[in-house]
């Protein structure tokens, strides 16, 4: 855990947030300003400010967050129409949380590139 990261205070519930999932690793709640029909956060429990921080030990928590995360988006009507898996990383990609995040927007069709 991190003093003054959102996420992490979301994590232990003090900030609220509209909770989908949470087991010993993985958290899971709705974008509190959702850009899709169905857009939610998949995040560790351990801090990790980047996906540029990542260490080989958190190799296997990073593949519980997709793992997880898709599931979440079989169960939300998504396994038909599929969605976007996206983590973004440092300024460029318009990172404003670092606490690493795994977003998945789905219920509409997308377009490419993304910016
Ligand atoms: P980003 O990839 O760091 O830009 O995404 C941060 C996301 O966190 C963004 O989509 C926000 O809407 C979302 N969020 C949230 O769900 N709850 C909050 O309290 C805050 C941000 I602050």
């Amino acid at each position: 855990m991190s003093e003054n990261c959102l996420f992490c205070k979301i994590i232990k519930g003090e900030i609220p947030s509209k909770k989908i999932y949470e087991d010993d690793d993985v958290f899971a709640f709705y974008d509190i300003a959702p850009q899709a029909p169905v857009h939610f956060l998949v995040v560790p429990k351990r801090h990790i400010a980047t996906i540029m921080d990542m260490k080989p030990e958190d190799c296997e928590l990073v593949g519980k967050m997709l793992y997880r995360a898709q599931l979440i988006a079989k169960d939300l009507g998504l396994e038909e129409g599929g969605a976007r898996f996206v983590f973004n990383c440092k300024a460029d990609a318009g990172q404003t949380v670092f606490h690493i995040h795994l977003h998945v927007v789905g219920g509409q069709e997308m377009g490419w590139p993304p910016f």
